[in-house]
């Protein structure tokens, strides 16, 4: 043990949804987190961290953090509890869950998580093992990003981008339904250092962002319209005869086809659908064909549309046309996450368990309490690393699941969320400080380490530890259910490792002792596709693309716009219903931080941005409480009247919690459940909404 009084640096990694998973140094005297600071050495996090997480230590030692189990005493969501011991808390979880499988068979009982944490162990071997022993239904993991995965995977073959530094030798990017400024912040000193360089910047998003406040060019065009665009910058470059054919012809499969769809798509009919006009479109086609390198960059808040999987199967075809997948400064940044895939066996241990007995799409969770999953029913949830209630769709019809008496909730938290009110049994959550992980970061190419720096809060558990007690209470012996902490993550570090040279020289002992450690990239495997090799079945990339056909999609991209904008009449059926997109937050991640009182006083009053010719013609005043309202159901913000947002579509940030606001919603009681063209995909954003004065 060091001596009380000694200055303890720890490396740690941030475990939040974000790509940057900065490398974070925690300094402990005494047992206690005295500063929590950005490891100055690390490439991307380049010794600054967000403003979500500068403050964490606000975070960890929160008065409100939960820190002992607690049992519901009084009726669902009322708020009254009483403490009781983990030893009993573990006891009734078991036991009701054993009379639950012998009644209905463990399909009856549902894990949801999400990305609380993005971590191996507290997530993704938290995901799996247990559940996978006990035959527990399944979850779809689909509320993200899901259409955009499938799209890029079968296009190109791997989730593989470049490294962010290499849009330093980009001529252009393209940053499309993408808001690096609060969404993976540590892009933005090098993208200003690319535009001193002279690299010209567009952003394409229906809403002025920060990001798109500092670039070169804004293209608005209408929400769910993007697949309509990207097929017209290929009608342009392909008809002035601009695109790259001996690439094309060398590397892709389907590019004649692709060009007879786009023909369909001429600038005035694409502008007629955007709103962008044709000469913008023009222009930007010949851009982006003759500018080079030309990196497109994007994410998933374009693809949380009913067309999100179509598209990204448009955006992913782009870089194709013009040749420049493979090209230093160029191709296509999505996620770098294909590069290392956690072995799934040593993640899961699935081939010595029961199969998984049915799926069920987490973006259908309102749906799946109440009825729709109904053989057998839902008859207990167990949360962690979510706040469903918060982030997820059609959340009015959550809280009705959830308000069920015959339902057993248990929630692993860090907060009393707006999920947690509702639960049986809360148990209480370590934070980042308090446990070990390790990470694979979505938007860089680094392995990182978290060394817990401070003993557990109060009597709070890691993910892994409530999972070893609930394993050992169902009476399950296997030794993979008990392991200690870095034995699990060695043991699926080295079975990774043992078929991806990417991790070669990357021991759990490295890790320890580096924090970071870059993956292992031959010289001339730095740029994903070089020499235009793809790990597709072809070998190619498939613009025409058959597997497309499987998933329900026409193998060629094309667009249609979201049923919700073609059929949904709004809850009073106005003839000028608006279009809500939701997206992120500056200061919270999701609904991650929405409790922390100086982060709330920066983002402010939860509210929505509305044009002032849609306020001036609803009778709305600049500050005033509205009612928001779409065929879900509806909540009250605060407007905001600003030319940020064009006609006809209004926004308000993801986050804020519900048991915060004086109606108890927020914007997730407006959005749709349906599900998308691709992959059971969220459709948050194709949400119509009416709006007026709350009188
Ligand atoms: N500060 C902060 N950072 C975050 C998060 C957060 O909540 N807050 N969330 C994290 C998570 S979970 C994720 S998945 C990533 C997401 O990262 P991003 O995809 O960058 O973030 P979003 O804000 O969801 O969406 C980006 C943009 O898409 C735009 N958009 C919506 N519909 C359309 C459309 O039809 N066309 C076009 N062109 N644009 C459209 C929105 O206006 C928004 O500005 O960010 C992560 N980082
Ligand atoms: N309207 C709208 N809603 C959206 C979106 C949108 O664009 N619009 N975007 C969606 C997207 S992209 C995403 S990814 C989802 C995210 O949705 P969720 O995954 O539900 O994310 P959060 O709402 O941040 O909730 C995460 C919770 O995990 C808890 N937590 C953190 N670490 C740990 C841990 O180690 N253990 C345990 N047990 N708990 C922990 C946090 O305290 C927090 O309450 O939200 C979606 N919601
Ligand atoms: S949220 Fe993103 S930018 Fe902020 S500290 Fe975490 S990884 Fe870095
Ligand atoms: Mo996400």
């Amino acid at each position: 043990m060091p001596v009380a009084d000694t200055l303890l640096r720890v490396r740690g990694a941030c475990p939040h949804d974000c790509p940057d998973t900065c490398a974070t140094i925690t300094e402990v005297r005494a047992g206690r987190a005295i500063n929590f600071y950005a490891e100055r050495e690390h490439p991307i996090t380049q010794g600054w961290l967000c403003a979500k997480v500068r403050p964490y230590l606000e975070r960890v030692y929160a008065p409100d953090r939960l820190l002992y189990p607690l049992r519901r005493v009084g009726a669902k969501g009322s708020g009254c509890w009483e403490r009781i011991s983990w030893q009993a808390a573990i006891d009734e979880i078991t036991q009701r869950w054993q009379a639950i499988i012998a009644d209905y068979s463990a399909a009856a009982i549902l894990p949801y998580s999400y990305s609380g944490t993005l971590g191996l162990l507290q997530l993704g071997i938290c995901n799996a093992r247990l559940w996978n022993r006990m035959g527990a239904s399944g979850l779809e993991r689909a509320i993200c990003g899901n259409a955009a995965e499938l799209a890029v995977e079968a296009t190109l073959g791997a989730r593989q981008s470049p490294d962010p530094a290499d849009v330093l030798h980009s001529q252009l990017v393209l940053i499309w339904g993408h808001n690096p400024a609060s969404t993976g912040p540590h892009f933005m000193p090098l993208l200003r250092q690319a535009q001193k360089r002279g690299a010209y910047v567009v952003v394409i998003d229906p809403r002025r962002t920060l990001t798109a406040r500092s670039a070169n060019e804004h293209i608005q065009p209408r929400p769910a319209t993007d697949g309509a665009l990207a097929l017209g910058l290929m009608q342009v470059i392909f008809a002035e005869n601009l695109h790259a054919q001996a690439w094309l012809e060398a590397h892709s499969l389907g590019w004649r086809e692709l060009r007879a769809r786009a023909a369909a798509y001429p600038p005035e009919r694409v502008a007629d659908i955007t709103g962008v006009p044709a000469e913008t479109i023009v222009a930007l086609a010949r851009r982006y064909a003759m500018t080079h390198p030309a990196l497109l960059k994007t994410a998933d808040g374009v693809q949380r549309h009913g067309n999100g999987g179509q598209t990204f199967r448009a955006l992913c075809c782009l870089p194709a046309v013009v040749g420049q997948y493979g090209v230093l400064g160029g191709g296509l940044s999505y996620s770098a996450s294909g590069y290392v895939r956690w072995d799934a066996e040593a993640v899961g241990h699935a081939s010595a368990c029961p199969p998984t007995p049915r799926i069920i799409n987490m973006n259908r969770l309102g749906a799946a309490l109440t009825g729709e999953a109904a053989d057998p029913p839902i008859q207990s949830l167990y949360v962690f690393a979510a706040n469903p209630v918060t982030s997820s769709p059609n959340a009015g019809l959550i809280v009705q699941g959830l308000a069920r008496e015959d339902l057993f909730t248990v929630v692993h938290e860090q907060f009393m969320t707006d999920t947690a009110r509702y639960a049986d049994i809360v148990l209480p959550a370590t934070t980042q400080l308090e446990h070990v992980d390790l990470h694979k970061p979505y938007g860089h190419r680094h392995v990182q380490y978290n060394q817990p720096a401070i003993a557990p809060q109060g009597e709070s558990k890691s993910n892994w530890d409530v999972m070893r007690l609930l394993a050992a209470g169902l009476g399950f012996t296997e030794p993979w259910l008990h392991e200690a902490p870095e034995d699990a993550l060695r043991g699926v570090l080295d079975a990774t490792r043992a078929h991806n040279p990417l991790l070669a020289g990357i021991t759990l002992e490295r890790l320890q002792a580096e924090g970071t450690v870059p993956y292992s990239f031959a010289e001339d495997q730095h740029m994903p596709f070089a020499g235009g090799r793809f790990p597709t079945p072809s070998g190619k990339v498939e613009l025409l693309c058959e597997a497309m056909r499987e998933h329900g999609v026409d193998p060629l991209p094309d667009f249609m716009l979201p049923t919700e904008f073609t059929h949904t009449k709004t809850a009073t059926g106005t003839p000028q219903p608006l279009v809500l997109i939701s997206a992120a937050a500056h200061h919270y991640v999701s609904s991650s931080f929405a409790n922390q009182p100086s982060l709330m006083a920066k983002e402010g009053t939860p509210f929505i941005e509305i044009n002032p010719r849609d306020a001036a013609e609803r009778g709305i005043a600049a500050g005033a409480t509205v009612l928001v309202e779409s065929a879900r159901g509806g909540c009250e913000l605060r407007a905001v009247i600003t030319d940020d947002v064009p006609p006809g579509v209004v926004v308000s940030p993801k986050g804020p919690w519900a048991s915060h606001a004086p109606d108890q919603r927020n914007v997730n009681w407006t959005t749709p459940d349906t599900l998308a063209d691709l992959a059971g995909q969220s459709t948050f954003h194709s949400n119509l909404v009416d709006i007026r004065p709350k009188h």
